[in-house]
């Protein structure tokens, strides 16, 4: 569903895409053009920089660019952009944490990454439990994702099945997500996906967000490249995003909210 499409949407409805229809929903224009290519020269910028301290995860000529809100703040505001949060909370509760926020860089010539579910589910045996939903990804597009520049592919609907990706069925089924530059792609992690190729001359760049409930461990370390400053001015969301609200010196347990029965 493109919300586009449809001129009254409301949260239960996107939700609902998310794990009863299609399995991802895509949310138009949440960062203006200047947004976009802010974060996207910052990216390509710390890319140059951590490629020669040798920080950068690299993989041919894909990249990955951990430790993003300790580094822009455009950063902080999208890791907790309110439309974006109040879809995954209508998924997954309130109570939430970041599991990882980083950035892809797909370079010219990059091949496909694999079919995959996402992280917690690829670390657990199939077949995945339905529910309780265990995580949303957020792709975010800071530039435009064109058919030949390496636009995620997804198979309708296959979150419903649970299981691992049918590489079989994967080819037959899956559709290229093109949008935007700003546009944010919000998916059930149980959604089989992939990369498609660059064939064109640019890096293609994607932002991406996991969200889990809070009894999931975070995939990425969030405390990685830590800067005290984003802590200081950070808001309560971000600050329970990163579990930093949770955590006490003198308490022995965290503080979790939960009702004991309804
Ligand atoms: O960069 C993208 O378009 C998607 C990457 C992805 O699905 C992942 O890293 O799990």
């Amino acid at each position: 569903m493109n919300i586009q499409q449809k001129s009254t949407i409301n949260l239960a409805d996107l939700a609902k895409e998310i794990v009863e229809g299609q399995g991802y929903v895509l949310l138009p224009n949440l960062l203006s053009p200047a947004e976009a290519t802010e974060a996207r020269n910052i990216v390509l910028k710390l890319a140059d920089k951590e490629r020669q301290q040798k920080k950068l995860i690299v993989e041919g000529v894909k990249e990955r660019l951990y430790g993003l809100i300790y580094k822009g703040e455009i950063f902080e505001k999208m890791v907790q952009h309110p439309q974006v949060l109040s879809v995954i909370e209508a998924i997954l509760g309130e109570d939430i944490l970041l599991g990882g926020f980083s950035a892809h860089i797909l370079h010219p010539g990059a091949q496909r990454m694999g079919v995959h579910v996402d992280y917690p589910y690829w670390a657990m045996s199939p077949p995945y439990p339905q529910f309780p939903v265990l995580e949303v990804q957020v792709i975010w597009l800071v530039e435009d994702f064109t058919e030949d520049n390496g636009a995620p592919l997804f198979v309708p609907e296959s979150q419903k099945l649970a299981t691992k990706p049918d590489l079989a069925q994967f080819e037959q089924l899956a559709q290229k997500i093109t949008a935007k530059a700003g546009t944010a792609i919000i998916s059930h992690g149980l959604c089989w996906h992939d990369t498609s190729v660059n064939s064109t001359d640019k890096p293609r760049i994607s932002i991406l967000g996991n969200y889990t409930p809070q009894y999931i461990h975070p995939l990425e370390d969030n405390l990685f490249d830590f800067q005290p400053q984003v802590i200081d001015r950070a808001t309560p969301k971000l600050k329970q995003l990163l579990r930093h609200d949770l955590k006490s010196q003198n308490k022995p347990v965290f503080e979790m909210k939960f009702k004991l029965s309804d």
